[in-house]
């Protein structure tokens, strides 16, 4: 696994932007399934703690995406901040069983985003380095080597020319950022036509394919297991 150092180290230094450590707080008395003893009392903040204000209970706030669905995703929905030139939206990669695209573009609607479109080389980039670099748990490998990612939002309209032509958002914009793998989009077996984020062993380079919307999982073919959802707070 390559997970682990960097992403450990991402996420240590975006935890540590929030301020320093609160003390562990003790543990409750978790209430057991069935009901028996009443609930402990919440510990003040741990590690996690927001704002690191020391001892200060850790208040849920629904508006924020980080912490509404953050059970839900690999990790808390990371904000692509204003201030380092961001948008301001949240993304979060949903780990389930595998997905086609259109499942994929289901469960993002449900939890209030939609799959990522990614409309410029710095959102692209940041995607790249936040979220999915060394991330290893985002990724199924098939047969051939290939690590395939999380679906985003790209879809190529029917009856269009082979193999780049119709490439569209959900937004309705084209897609003409240049996030595209080396040779692809490429049409794999003549039927591929949404996008993924993939690894390519051959160029050891993280970036998108084309890949068929609705996977078989026949030959090389596997199942993405995981969808880039972006949250507009
Ligand atoms: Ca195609
Ligand atoms: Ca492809």
């Amino acid at each position: 696994m390559r997970l682990s150092v960097v992403w450990l180290a991402i996420l240590g230094g975006c935890v540590g932007l929030e301020g320093p450590e609160g003390p562990q707080g003790p543990a409750g008395e978790a209430g057991l399934p069935g009901g028996t003893g009443p609930e402990g009392p919440t510990g003040p903040t741990g590690p996690m703690g927001q704002d690191g204000v020391a001892g200060q209970d850790l208040a849920f706030d629904p508006s924020n995406p980080r912490e509404r669905w953050a059970g839900q995703f690999l990790t808390p929905p990371m904000l692509w901040d204003p201030a380092v030139g961001g948008n301001g939206h949240y993304y979060g990669i949903l780990k389930t069983e595998a997905l086609t695209w259109a499942q994929a573009k289901a469960e993002a609607e449900a939890l209030g985003g939609y799959l990522a479109c990614i409309d410029s080389v710095p959102e692209d980039e940041w995607i790249e380095a936040e979220l999915l670099q060394d991330f290893d748990d985002a990724f199924v490998r098939n047969s051939d080597g290939f690590d395939i990612g999380p679906w985003i939002g790209g879809i190529q309209r029917p009856a269009s020319a082979e193999p780049a032509g119709g490439f569209r958002w959900i937004t309705g914009e084209a897609v003409d950022v240049p996030g595209w793998l080396f040779d692809q989009p490429n049409n794999a077996l003549g039927i591929e036509d949404a996008i993924v984020f993939m690894v390519d062993p051959s160029l050891n380079d993280l970036g998108w394919s084309d890949y068929p919307s609705a996977p078989d999982n026949v030959s090389w073919q596997v199942i993405p297991i995981t969808a880039l959802i972006e949250i507009e707070p």
